[in-house]
């Protein structure tokens, strides 16, 4: 194992027993108000232009329970990718208190996998419980690390993320719900095990690909925007190479 220091490393022993880590203050007060403006400005161009950036978005009532969609047509819920759209956040990506977690988890540099804006606007609907690697990457590697953060406060009114500490320990796929590639089914698991993790903006989560995860509808007024980097070690080479179409 490489032993090499990094900034900002994270205590990764504790990591690959627990499957997550958080890891408090990443983002100041200045960046996090370059994020969210950012993070503003990339929801306008896209949404100004649904036609141009359409790959990249996914809308509120394609997700939404039909009694929910009051007041969320046309509310963007997701933007990926946004480095080739946003230098801003393709530097943040690359930034030793964002990167450095997973390098140190990792033992070596690492590439950036996938990069997107989870919105959560009041009204925002739920993710249900699922794992990374066996809804959406099965036909990449299992070795990515997500760096979820947030730039609002999280909470459980808001749709604050909650994991299942552990569940990725043996790489166990759960079987998914019927007729589902996503959801995963949740008589297959304890929910009474999994924990809310509230935090501040700025604090961010780590997370393996295996891990069972879940965020709930926003059903209080404030936003819930989070930016996410998932990270893959730079041996493995160009992975991610034509992993979303241009636009
Ligand atoms: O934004 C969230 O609350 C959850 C996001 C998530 O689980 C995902 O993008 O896979």
């Amino acid at each position: 194992m490489n032993t090499q220091a990094f900034a900002f490393s994270v205590d990764a022993e504790r990591y690959r027993e627990d499957g997550f880590q958080v890891i408090p203050g990443v983002l100041d007060e200045s960046t996090l108000a370059k994020a969210r403006a950012e993070s503003d400005r990339l929801m306008e161009l896209c949404g100004s232009n649904p036609e141009f950036y359409g790959p990249r978005i996914e809308w509120e009532t394609d997700h939404l329970a039909p009694e929910d969609h009051d007041g969320m047509h046309r509310v963007i819920r997701k933007l990926e990718p946004i480095s080739d759209l946003s230098p801003f956040f393709a530097a943040l990506a690359l930034e030793p208190r964002l990167a450095d977690p997973a390098r140190s988890v990792f033992g070596e540099e690492v590439g950036l996998f996938e990069d997107k804006l989870n919105l959560k606007l009041p009204g925002g609907s739920p993710y249900p419980w699922h794992q990374d690697w066996s809804c959406c990457w099965r036909a990449h590697t299992d070795e990515l690390a997500t760096c979820f953060v947030y730039l609002d406060d999280a909470d459980e009114v808001n749709g604050c993320l909650r994991v299942v500490p552990k569940s990725h320990k043996d790489k166990i796929a759960y079987p998914f719900k019927e007729g589902s590639h996503f959801e995963i089914d949740t008589a297959s698991f304890d929910q009474d095990l999994s924990v809310a993790l509230p935090l501040k903006a700025g604090d961010m989560i780590m997370f393996d690909s295996w891990l069972l995860h879940y965020s709930d509808l926003n059903r209080g007024t404030s936003p819930r925007r989070a930016i996410i980097y998932t990270y893959y070690p730079a041996r493995l080479g160009a992975i991610n190479d034509n992993r979303f179409p241009p636009s």
